[in-house]
């Protein structure tokens, strides 16, 4: 089998590639190791900053979206008790972010790539990357019980942190930048009212919380724990009463409970591994690096990843020229460290670290007490937040 682009993983940013390069009369093939329906029900990010949502339009998978998604125009951080709102628009010049559930923007991805034929297949074993450094790549895999082989002109390592893809960058040239947070959320999602239209980050004296949703009627909350927890450690009962203790005093009378849908501990870590190109290979999105969630960045980076590499290709197949394709690694990681920068303060400053002292512990209130009145702190949480301008 031959194609321009082989693309591993069929998250967000392969399924975005594979659909962008589509519109570019560019061919791809794309390689996913779980099911679509597996792929789908991953519940993970909620917030889109305007810059995905203007790729998602671009890529002819926008519609819904801009239907359905909810326009946030702000959001409460609280602390000692009391709510903050930070009005993102008026800080930013009338940015806003989208909440729209990631499991709805695959859902439209795969239906954009079915409703132009593109190639995707799901179930793959043993995923490997071959002659990376020559003209034609290969990807081979197994499906069925039988061996399968692809060239291509390129490849796409769009399959996440657990992937195959960036190990084939070769050890000497590979360097990886990488934090572990001594602490994990456990998320719940429920079809009950959102406790607030706006979202609610919270730094409470037991950990951080925070208040989402995908919609009028569905929540999504997380709760900071430790490490160690697995999800039969928080029975439903356990986590409503912990978050409504959480919770700010004038907002725990509205938090409506409900069986939960979906359970999740997840670990915090942030991570890129340098650089995002080698040879014919470049990565994309959680391949390359993982940020904290409570930026709400990782999806947004694996979008703007994959902004650039389409328009790298498109340059190298319509104008010959391999500018952008050299340009490609320096101009993500760019984008990508100041990604890191802000999720990593903004965890640092909302989160109970276990061997903090009194003394962190008044900077981080001191801190907060800051942004809370100061309209230049304000605003550079805010223009973080709802995503930084593109080069
Ligand atoms: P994905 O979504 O992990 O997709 C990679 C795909 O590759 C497949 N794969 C393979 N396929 C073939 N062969 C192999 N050897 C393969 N190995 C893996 C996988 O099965 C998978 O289908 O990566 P991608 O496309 O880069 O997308 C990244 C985003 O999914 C991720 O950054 C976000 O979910 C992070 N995130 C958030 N991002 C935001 O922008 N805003 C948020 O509000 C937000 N909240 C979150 C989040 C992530 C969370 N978790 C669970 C880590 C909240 C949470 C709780
Ligand atoms: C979510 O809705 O899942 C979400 C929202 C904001 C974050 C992280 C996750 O910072």
């Amino acid at each position: 089998m031959r194609t321009q682009i082989g693309i591993v993983g069929a998250g967000p940013a392969g399924l975005l590639l594979s659909q962008l390069l589509h519109l570019q009369g560019i061919e791809s093939v794309v390689l996913e190791r779980q099911t679509a329906a597996h792929v789908q029900g991953r519940v993970r990010a909620g917030v889109l900053e305007g810059g995905t949502v203007e790729l998602a339009k671009l890529a002819q998978c926008g519609d819904r979206m801009a239907r359905e998604g909810l326009v946030h125009e702000g959001a409460d951080f609280c602390f000692g008790g009391a709510r903050h709102r930070i009005d993102f628009a008026a800080r930013t010049g009338g940015k806003s972010v989208l909440v729209y559930g990631q499991t709805e923007w695959t859902r439209d991805l795969m239906a954009a790539r079915a409703a132009r034929g593109g190639t995707v297949i799901y179930e793959v074993e043993d995923v490997a990357l071959h002659d990376i450094d020559s003209d034609a790549p290969r990807l081979t895999w197994r499906k069925d019980g039988e061996e399968h082989e692809l060239t291509c002109d390129f490849i796409a390592g769009c399959d996440g942190f657990h992937g195959v893809s960036r190990n084939a960058i070769p050890d000497p040239v590979q360097r990886r930048f990488e934090k572990a947070f001594p602490f994990a959320w456990v998320g719940l999602l429920s079809d009950t009212k959102p406790v607030s239209d706006e979202l609610i980050y919270i730094n409470h004296e037991d950990g951080f919380s925070l208040c989402s949703m995908r919609s009028a009627t569905r929540s999504r909350y997380y709760l900071q724990c430790p490490l160690q927890d697995s999800v039969g450690d928080w029975s439903d009962d356990r986590f409503w009463t912990e978050l409504s203790r959480r919770l700010p005093e004038d907002r725990r009378e509205g938090l409506e409970t409900g069986p939960s849908l979906e359970k999740i501990v997840t670990p915090l870590r942030s991570f890129v591994c340098e650089p995002m190109r080698h040879g014919r290979l470049f990565l994309a999105g959680d391949a390359a690096h993982i940020v904290p969630p409570t930026g709400a960045k990782g999806l947004n980076l694996a979008a703007s990843d994959v902004r650039y590499l389409s328009q790298a290709l498109t340059g190298f197949y319509r104008d010959n020229s391999t500018d952008l394709i050299d340009a490609y690694s320096a101009t993500c990681l760019r984008r990508v460290w100041k990604a890191q920068r802000f999720s990593h303060w903004l965890t640092g400053l909302m989160h109970r670290y276990p061997d903090a002292s009194d003394f962190d512990r008044r900077l981080q209130l001191a801190e907060l007490d800051y942004i809370a009145r100061s309209s230049a702190a304000q605003t550079a949480l805010a223009e973080n937040y709802v995503g930084l301008p593109f080069e």
